[in-house]
């Protein structure tokens, strides 16, 4: 009997992936490059399952039923078009390749136009949730054709976390779509990842607190509705990590060095390219870069000394207003990427669905939070919503609590305690509320210098100016 799904590529989200689709009874075929990794999984964790293994592409394909759906999930990049050109000459028209990497979404925009002109079908499908996710139910995000999406919906519809709206998998749009999403998704996740962060530090190194007090308030905004969510969540859990050899709690033994593997980069890119400002998510991507010239801070510490000062007010209060700057933050944070896909979306024809994109993200991917909730309705209120900010709940609490996170910010730089997320998130607020900004002073200088001419506030028309021969100085 024919298998029903294949699956290229058995690290850690190949495998989950393959088994989730089975346990949906779904057969399902698998092949990997290096055959002992093969080997090992067909006599661990696919004993018993309805799973065949191939150990030739050739093979794999001719146990997949037609027309084929196979999933490739193999690193970003050159492998998946070494993928895709070992298979092309194998495959039959109307067979599906699914592309569930981190895949570049305008590599995916380049592989969907190849592969759909020869009568392939082609899915470029952001996958969230890590390892657990793939195996128990992550979010997914395909893009592709939609009857490329119709013919794969029964599986993923199946195989996505399930959560009290439905499963977190929805058509995202055309060609590209799925992996740009994911891409904005990895962003705003930096972006959460960093705010977290800066709030952490500023209750360490200001407030004092230790391991089991952080647990306490992390588990404590983790029950509120505001902050419920993945990432607070395991936050709290691990400052309950002990080292078993120091005694010390397991985090402060971790190198203050993040990695990064290119998706919040790349959305910063992106954005800089559509002209939208996600000031949020570049300084949690700038914060990781930061991090990472590690034995140059070192020597610098030794040099450049901060403010000194002590904290002598109430750490409970202080508490809540740090919580209060985190979640306006996210806020803003969330306002970026939204804007930044509904950006993108019109540049490049995707007609992403805001709130349904809100929605599937609400279980399965590393972002779910219960927050997801308030923007799925906000956009659902008001689809043509032009950003978060405006919507009246997050309106509101922003306005309820700027004096907050101001003071927390305040107190940061009193304390020589960086929190760019933070600001960040506050001067994009700032910027998007104040009806002027300074750069009537910059359109003052380009066309000083560079002659770009200006327009004025007060008549129709575009103007420039000889400047060093302007009216006399008064
Ligand atoms: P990796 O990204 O570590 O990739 C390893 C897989 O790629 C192995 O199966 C390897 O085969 C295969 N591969 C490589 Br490398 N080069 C190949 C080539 N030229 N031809 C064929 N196969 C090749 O695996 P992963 O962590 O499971 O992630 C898979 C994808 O999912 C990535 O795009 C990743 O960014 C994305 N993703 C990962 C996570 C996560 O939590 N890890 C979450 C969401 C998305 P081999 O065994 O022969 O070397």
């Amino acid at each position: 009997m024919a298998q029903s799904f294949g699956v290229i590529g058995l690290a850690v989200m190949g495998e989950n992936l393959a088994l989730n689709v089975e346990s949906k009874g779904f057969p399902v075929a698998v092949y990997n490059r290096t055959a002992a990794v093969t080997e090992k999984f067909m006599a661990t964790r696919a004993q018993g399952k309805n799973v065949v293994a191939a150990y030739s592409l050739e093979e794999f394909v001719q146990s997949l039923e037609r027309p084929r759906r196979i999933l490739v999930m193999v690193k970003a990049g050159a492998p998946v078009d070494a993928v895709i050109d070992q298979l092309r000459p194998l495959l039959d028209d109307g067979d599906m390749i699914m592309d569930g990497g981190n895949s570049l979404y305008e590599d995916t925009e380049r592989r969907t136009k190849d592969l759909e002109s020869t009568g392939l079908r082609f899915i470029g499908m952001g996958v969230s949730g890590g390892e657990e996710g793939a195996l128990l139910g992550p979010s997914l995000m395909p893009g592709g054709t939609r009857a490329a999406y119709d013919s794969i919906e029964p599986i993923v519809k199946k195989i996505a976390a399930q959560v009290d709206d439905g499963p977190c998998v929805t058509y995202i749009g055309p060609r590209g779509a799925g992996h740009y999403v994911k891409m904005v998704h990895n962003g705003i996740e930096y972006g959460d990842m960093q705010l977290i962060a800066e709030a952490y530090d500023l209750m360490k190194s200001v407030l004092g607190l230790n391991h089991n007090q952080l647990f306490d308030v992390f588990a404590e905004w983790n029950l509120t509705d505001e902050l419920n969510s993945f990432l607070i969540e395991i936050t709290a859990d691990i400052f309950t990590n002990i080292d078993a050899e120091t005694g010390e709690p397991l985090a402060e033994l971790i190198l203050d060095a993040a990695g990064q593997k290119g998706t919040g980069r790349w959305t910063v890119m992106s954005a800089l390219e559509l002209g939208v400002g996600i000031p949020t998510i570049t300084a949690a991507v700038n914060a990781r870069i930061m991090s990472s010239i590690k034995e140059e801070r070192v020597a610098a510490s030794k040099e450049l000394s901060g403010p000194t000062a002590s904290f002598d007010s109430d750490v409970k209060t202080m508490v809540n207003k740090i919580r209060d700057a985190l979640y306006c933050s996210k806020i803003c944070s969330y306002a970026q990427g939204m804007a930044l896909i509904g950006a993108a979306s019109k540049a490049y024809e995707y007609d992403v669905n805001l709130g349904e994109t809100a929605r599937i993200w609400k279980g399965g991917c590393i972002i779910r939070a219960g927050f997801l909730n308030k923007i799925k309705h906000a956009y659902d209120e008001n689809p043509s919503l032009p950003n978060l900010l405006l919507a009246p709940e997050f309106k509101q609490t922003i306005l309820d609590r700027q004096t907050a996170w101001r003071e927390v910010i305040a107190m940061a730089a009193t304390f020589g305690i960086p929190v760019p997320a933070f600001s960040a998130s506050l001067d994009y607020f700032d910027s998007y509320r104040r009806d002027r900004l300074p750069q009537n002073l910059t359109q003052a200088q380009r066309d000083y210098f560079g002659a770009h001419t200006y327009l004025r506030v007060d008549k129709e028309g575009t103007f420039h100016t000889e400047w060093t021969k302007a009216p006399a100085r008064v």
